[in-house]
């Protein structure tokens, strides 16, 4: 009988150890890899913080990497080998994922995708949670129109020219300008998403002797860049030449509050909190719609203060 309880307890004893031993390697918390894009706007760095502000919230132990697109790929890489329990991804262009992805997959990964579309075939990632990009061109194609009552001349900033925010804005604008014969987009080349590089493309337009009457930039920060430029010329921005942009950062509410940005398409940052609910949901195998769209809303001189947060 003795040695019947002493086996028992012995018994008793190696599986609690073998649960305390289990509970060092995998006390629940889940580990989740973030694979941001490496890219100068304020816009991404309030992402940033969001993702890393939920992690907290949930105690969920995050892996940030922040690179350009092969750093991307290579961080993917990186967290499986650490399996985790899911990847957040912001695509920087829409090419070049498919290998990756599948990688994932085959480890039993899930891989939400947070800001931007990329093109590899949907059952590679859980879902895209982003803004409407095709409706954020449209809205900024509208106010344009309107403005111009129909007649005038247009410069567009175009952001990544691979990128899938930067494709989609293009194409919802051109969409409204096509019904408008009498306004003319007279330029359109990248400034890369940067304040520097807006600034610099607005420059040479101005240098080559480029006459607008609009400078339509698909982020805040090029607008910004653009408004300098026009500053630099001895040009009234928001007066001379109205800029239109899409983000509604804060710097863009104080330009608008200072009347040198004209109007701002919302498109919003704060995207951790559904980051997680939908990464986690696929981590338990529940299902997730494969699109996620947070809605936006046009801001400008007549409606700027109602902005619930004056800006992201
Ligand atoms: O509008 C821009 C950033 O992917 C929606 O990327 C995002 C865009 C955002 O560089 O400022």
């Amino acid at each position: 009988m003795k040695r019947l309880i002493l086996l028992a307890l012995s018994l008793v004893m190696i599986v609690t150890m073998a649960f305390a031993g289990g509970s060092t390697e995998d006390d629940g918390t889940l580990t989740v890899g973030f694979a941001q894009i490496k890219e100068d706007s304020p816009w991404r760095t309030t992402e940033t913080n969001s993702v890393q502000q939920e992690a907290e919230r949930l105690g969920i132990e995050l892996k940030l990497s922040v690179t350009e697109q092969a750093g991307q790929v290579a961080a993917i890489r990186d967290f499986i080998a650490q399996g985790v329990d899911g990847i957040l991804l912001a695509p920087q262009t829409r090419s070049g994922w498919d290998e990756v992805l599948q990688e994932a997959k085959d480890a039993g990964i899930p891989v939400v995708l947070l800001d931007r579309g990329l093109d590899a075939p949907e059952d590679l990632w859980v879902t895209q949670i982003s803004s409407d990009f095709i409706f954020e061109g449209q809205e900024a194609g509208k106010w344009v129109a309107k403005e111009l009552d129909g007649n005038g001349k247009v410069v567009e900033l175009f952001g990544d020219p691979a990128a899938d925010p930067a494709i989609l804005r293009n194409e919802g604008f051109m969409e409204i300008m096509d019904q408008y014969p009498g306004i003319e987009v007279v330029e359109s080349k990248t400034g890369e998403w940067s304040q520097d590089k807006g600034r610099q493309v607005v420059e040479a337009w101005l240098a080559a002797g480029v006459e607008f009457d609009v400078v339509y930039a698909h982020n805040d920060g090029m607008a910004l860049g653009a408004i300098d430029a026009l500053k630099a010329a001895g040009m009234n921005p928001g007066t001379d030449v109205k800029i239109i942009s899409i983000d509604a950062i804060k710097a863009a509410f104080e330009a608008i509050d200072r009347g040198e940005l004209n109007c701002t398409v919302e498109c919003s940052p704060m995207l951790g909190p559904l980051g997680f609910e939908s990464l986690i949901k696929a981590i338990n195998g529940e299902a997730v719609d494969q699109y996620i769209i947070t809605p936006d809303g046009v801001y400008d001189q007549t409606n700027y203060k109602d902005h619930p947060t004056a800006g992201f």
